[in-house]
C-alpha cells in the first residue's frame, strides 16, 4: 500500500465509523468534501487546491478568531492537530492547530499562542514558533494579532523589555512590543527557502499582563490576498481605521508616558477598490486629542491645539518622527506628503496609486512627551475631480 493508499484508507476508515449521514442538502456534495480530503492530503497542488483550502476552512467558535482546516479525524491527529467539533455535514473535524514556545507548524492556519493560554504568561527568554512552508506555492505569511500584549517600550520607545521578531522572512518587519491587540502584520516568504520564525522574547521580569494569540496564515503565491510587495499592513475594505502599533495601549491617555514605538519604518497599503480614484485620510476626534501625537512635547502644547493642524507640521519640518502620504493635498487644498507633530488636518486626499502610507519613527522617544503615535481614517473616494 503506497502512503498516498494509506492516507485515503485512513479517511474511509473514519468515514465508515463515524457513521456519517450523507443526505443533509447543501452547496457542497459529499463526493466534493471527499475528493478535497483525498486532494489535501496527497498534496495533489493543482489550481483547484487554493480554493479547497478556503473551502475546508472552518471555525470551532465564530468569535473566539481561531480557525482551523476541516480535515478526516484520522489525519488531524496524525499531523499534530486538535479537533474541535465537526464540519463537512459532519464527516470531517475542525482541525486546529495551536502551538506554542519551541514548537512549528505545516499548517496553512495555526494559533501561536503563549505557554498556560488564556492565562496569561510568566515565562522569560524566547518563545519562537517555527512556521515551515505548507507547500511550495506559499509566497507570503500573514501574522494576526488576536491578542498581543507585552511589556511597554522603554523610555527611548524602545523595546527591550518584551518585543516580537519575525527572521527568515524576504521582507523586513520591525520589532514591536506593548499592546497590538487587532494590528496585523504581511511578511514575504521565499518557498525555496527554510522556515519563518516568530518570536517572543520576554523579559524575566514580566509586565503586569502579558498573554497573546497570534493567528498564522500561509498565503499562496498566487492568492487575490497577498499583500503587494513592502506592505507591512494591507487592508481591503473601501474604508477602516489604521492605528501604528501600541496606539491601543490601555494607559495612552496617561499624558506622561509615550506609546510610540522607535525604530519603525514601514508601508500601510490600501487595496485599490474598483470604481475609487483616491483615498482621503482624517483626523478620528473619537480617538481622543492625542490621536495624532507622532513627535514634540505633547504637556508643553496648549491642549485645545493637540490634534488640530495647528499643532502639526509638515513637510520639511518633519524630520524624525513622521508618515508619508503620496500626493496629498489637505483639506484647505495646501499640497503636503509628510506629516508629524502633535495634529493632523481634518483630512487629506491623495490619488496617488497604489494607496499607501508610509511610517517613519526614529531611533528614541527621548526628545518627545507624551507621543501615542497616530489612529486614523481612511476612506477611499470616488469623486477625485
Ligand atoms: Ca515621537
Ligand atoms: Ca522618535
Amino acid at each position: 500500500m503506497t502512503a498516498t493508499t494509506r492516507r485515503w484508507a485512513w479517511a474511509a476508515v473514519f468515514l465508515v465509523t463515524a457513521g456519517v449521514v450523507w443526505a443533509a442538502p447543501s452547496d457542497l456534495a459529499q463526493e466534493d468534501y471527499l475528493e478535497m480530503f483525498k486532494k489535501l492530503m496527497t498534496g495533489d497542488q493543482d489550481e483547484a487546491f487554493l480554493d479547497i483550502e478556503a473551502l475546508l476552512r472552518c471555525s470551532p467558535n465564530a468569535t473566539s478568531g481561531v480557525f482551523g482546516m476541516c480535515l478526516p479525524l484520522a489525519h488531524c491527529a496524525n499531523t499534530g492537530g486538535v479537533p474541535a467539533g465537526t464540519c463537512a455535514k459532519g464527516f470531517g473535524v475542525c482541525c486546529l492547530a495551536q502551538r506554542t514556545c519551541g514548537e512549528s507548524t505545516s499548517y496553512t492556519h495555526t494559533n501561536f499562542v503563549n505557554p498556560g493560554y488564556y492565562g496569561s504568561d510568566t515565562g522569560s527568554g524566547a518563545c519562537t514558533l517555527t512556521v515551515n512552508h505548507a507547500n511550495k506555492n506559499v509566497c507570503q505569511v500573514r501574522l494576526d494579532f488576536m491578542e498581543l500584549e507585552l511589556a511597554q517600550p522603554d523610555t527611548h520607545g524602545n523595546c527591550n523589555v518584551d518585543f516580537l521578531t519575525v527572521t527568515g522572512g524576504a521582507s523586513s518587519v520591525p520589532r514591536i512590543c506593548g499592546s497590538n491587540s487587532g494590528q496585523h502584520m504581511y511578511i514575504d516568504v521565499d518557498p525555496t527557502c527554510s522556515a519563518l520564525k516568530v518570536t517572543v522574547d520576554r523579559s524575566v521580569t514580566p509586565p503586569d499582563l502579558r498573554w497573546w494569540n497570534i493567528k498564522v496564515t500561509q498565503i499562496p503565491c498566487d492568492s487575490e490576498d497577498r499583500a503587494p510587495t513592502g506592505c507591512l499592513q494591507y487592508y481591503t475594505e473601501s474604508s477602516g481605521y489604521v492605528k501604528s502599533f501600541n496606539f491601543d495601549h490601555y494607559n495612552s491617555f496617561n499624558r506622561s508616558v509615550n506609546s510610540e514605538i522607535a525604530r519603525l519604518n514601514y508601508g500601510v497599503c490600501i487595496k485599490p477598490e474598483e470604481g475609487y480614484c483616491g483615498i482621503m485620510w482624517e483626523r478620528v476626534t473619537a480617538f481622543g486629542n492625542n490621536a495624532f501625537t507622532l513627535s514634540g512635547n505633547v504637556q508643553a502644547t496648549d491642549p485645545t491645539l493637540v490634534g488640530t493642524a495647528g499643532a502639526g507640521a509638515t513637510g520639511a519640518a518633519c524630520t524624525t518622527d513622521y508618515v508619508i502620504i503620496p500626493g496629498g493635498v489637505d483639506n484647505n487644498q495646501n499640497s503636503a506628503d509628510r506629516f508629524c507633530g502633535l495634529g493632523f488636518p481634518d483630512s487629506v486626499t491623495s490619488t496617488m496609486k497604489p494607496f499607501v502610507m508610509y511610517v517613519h519613527t526614529d531611533a528614541d522617544e527621548y526628545s518627545d512627551t507624551a507621543n501615542r503615535g497616530f489612529g486614523l481614517k481612511y476612506r477611499q473616494i470616488t469623486d477625485c475631480c
